[in-house]
């Protein structure tokens, strides 16, 4: 079995599937004013867990799919207080998708929900996007951002294709916008390796980092 050491109980709700007792935590938190992102990524740190005992066979695909139940359920009650923080100054625009061949969306819909609520416009492709997909929504959008989220080790590969494909248009169209990666698995390495112009390790980091980039321009 395998047994991380977890630092919340919330995380350790996520990671036992304890729906029902998970969520009552998470309201109760909410009553009590603690922060919605504190809450996030304790949910976060049980969904990582989840994948290790998926990956040690202790869970099945039932159990991915649960904890992303758990994680939407959580995400529902915590989005209208991060809506109320949020200032929503920025204007920027931002193209989201998670690569082709790669279905997980909850990281990604996060990215643009914490996105929506700083001010940012968010054209979200959804999941499993194909390289010809991002392309053409790029050329008639003109973001400022594009945002790439993998999850599967296959998606390095789609991730770089995509980046190519990108590039290649943008050098024809005379558009410029960085482009970012995120996922569990991405580091400096695999950023490297597909070709992005930045990698961020969690959501929040990533809409920083378009609020920084769109006050230097
Ligand atoms: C829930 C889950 C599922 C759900 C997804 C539901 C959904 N709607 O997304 C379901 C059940 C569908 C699923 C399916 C599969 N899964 Co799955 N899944 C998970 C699990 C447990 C959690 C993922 C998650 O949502 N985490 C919570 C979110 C919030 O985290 P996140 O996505 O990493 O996002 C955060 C950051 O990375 C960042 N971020 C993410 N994207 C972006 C983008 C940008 C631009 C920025 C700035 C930031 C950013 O922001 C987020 C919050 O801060 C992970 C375990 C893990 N360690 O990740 C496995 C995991 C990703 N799955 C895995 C596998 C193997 C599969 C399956 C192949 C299983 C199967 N045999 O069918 C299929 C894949 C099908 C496919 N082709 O895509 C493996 C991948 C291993 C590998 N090396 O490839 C993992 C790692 C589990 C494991 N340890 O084995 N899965």
């Amino acid at each position: 079995m395998h047994t991380s050491k977890l630092n919340s109980q919330l995380a350790k709700l996520v990671a036992d599937l304890e729906e029902e007792e998970a969520l009552k935590l998470v309201e109760k938190r909410i009553s009590a004013g603690d922060d919605p992102l504190q809450i996030i990524n304790e949910c976060n740190e049980g969904m990582r867990e989840v994948g290790m005992r998926y990956e040690d066979g202790e869970y099945f695909v039932a159990g991915l799919i649960m904890s992303g139940e758990i994680f939407r359920e959580v995400v529902e009650r915590v989005q209208p207080l991060l809506e109320q923080q949020a200032e929503g100054k920025s204007s920027g625009r931002v193209l989201v998708g998670t690569v082709s061949g790669d279905i997980h969306d909850i990281g990604k819909n996060m990215f643009g929900m914490l996105l929506a609520c700083h001010g940012f416009e968010v054209i979200d492709l959804g999941a499993d996007v194909p390289p010809d997909v991002f392309v053409a929504r790029v050329v008639e959008a003109k973001p400022d951002f594009v945002g790439l989220s993998g999850l599967i080790t296959a998606s390095f590969e789609m991730m770089k294709e995509t980046v190519t494909a990108l590039r290649k248009e943008a050098k024809e169209h005379e558009l410029s916008f960085p482009i970012i990666i995120g996922g569990g698995m991405i580091d400096d390495q695999i950023c490297q390796y597909v070709g992005a112009d930045y990698w961020m390790p969690d959501a929040m980091a990533g809409v920083r980092l378009c609020e920084e980039l769109l006050k230097g321009n």
